[in-house]
């Protein structure tokens, strides 16, 4: 494994405790480095140009969870824009899991980056003759809980999401700009999350998460082609609605679809799945997170803190 050859031994904090955010190591290109030697070049295309991918994991109780669904995506990503990372998923999977264990993470984010490498200062990939990988754990910051329980107010966003002709949703590139420019409209208005529209004016998804809603007993997202990100999270709750009484589609819908709804709420690795009571100042239902998205949330954590591929100690 790549990480074996190179890897520097970390130096033991204590044993069995995490280390803390200034003594992580971060992998680079299979070594472990610390934190504050962790850099990489100027000339790095993933820096020039935001030519790379990147996944967003989550570890829960010593196990990472969906890895293999993670590590699909990321070189599925990678081969969308023919860029070919120097190690096999088996050797990633490694690099990952030994890197939550040389911190000491149980409970982790994990950020897989991996770029176009180092090039010159044209935006030739042919320039770049070796991709860079670097693997981030660190401990995660989430919502406040009090938000899981009273739910978010969040804006429809004047940014549409690029047209998939353009970059396609489903590579989870470095290109987050699109996303960024919401994100600035939704820190504008004060709220933490913004919806986006596609071209058409069909509901996306937002800014870093996906969307549902929920009417009677049926639960509905857009479809990936609508330009959301084939979310795990989303493929998870897809899977569990019907444990929690609810039928599941995928259908192209309008704010009209939203503002009418039930129950609203997003879903994603980090946020897991978290209730929507206000869209553009209107309430959403009752205004209370809803009975069925409250299921969600407690369906999909008891899923998450069991299911995943185990960290070695
Ligand atoms: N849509 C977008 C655009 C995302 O970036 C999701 C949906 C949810 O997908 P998963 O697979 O996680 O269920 C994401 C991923 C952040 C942050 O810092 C969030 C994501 C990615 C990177 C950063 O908030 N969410």
């Amino acid at each position: 494994m790549t990480t074996k050859k190179t890897a520097q031994k970390p130096t033991a904090t204590g044993s069995g405790s995490r280390k803390s955010s200034s003594s992580i190591l971060i992998y680079i290109n299979g070594k472990l480095i610390p934190k504050k030697e962790a850099v990489i070049s100027v000339f790095d295309h993933g820096l020039l140009y935001g030519d790379g991918v990147f996944e967003g994991i989550r570890a829960y109780n010593g196990r990472v969870f969906r890895l293999k669904e993670h590590l699909d995506r990321l070189y599925s990503s990678a081969r969308a824009i023919v860029l070919k990372i120097p190690m096999t998923p088996d050797e990633m999977q490694k690099a990952v899991l030994e890197t939550l264990r040389a911190n000491n993470l149980r409970d982790a984010y994990i950020r897989l980056v991996v770029t176009r490498g180092v090039g010159d200062l044209g935006l030739d990939p042919r320039k770049c003759p070796r991709a860079t990988v670097i693997i981030i754990t660190d401990s995660i910051t989430l919502y406040p809980k009090a938000l899981y329980e009273k739910g978010l107010s969040v804006a429809i966003a004047s940014t549409r999401r690029n047209i998939p002709e353009a970059l396609n949703a489903n590579i989870k590139s470095l290109n987050y700009l699109n996303n960024i420019l919401a994100k600035i409209e939704a820190n504008l208005a004060n709220t933490p999350e913004a919806i986006m529209l596609n071209a058409e004016g069909m509901v996306a998804e937002c800014t870093g998460d996906n969307i549902f809603y929920v009417k009677g007993k049926h639960l509905v997202t857009p479809p990936t082609a609508a330009g959301a990100l084939n979310g795990i999270t989303r493929h998870c709750v897809m899977q569990l609605a019907s444990k929690v009484g609810l039928t599941a589609e995928e259908k192209l819908f309008t704010s009209y679809d939203l503002y009418t709804a039930d129950e609203v709420f997003l879903t994603g690795t980090a946020a897991e799945v978290i209730p929507v009571v206000k869209i553009d100042s209107r309430p959403i239902g009752d205004g209370k997170p809803g009975r069925y998205t409250q299921k969600l949330i407690a369906t999909y954590r008891a899923l998450a803190s069991q299911e995943g591929v185990s960290i070695p100690s």
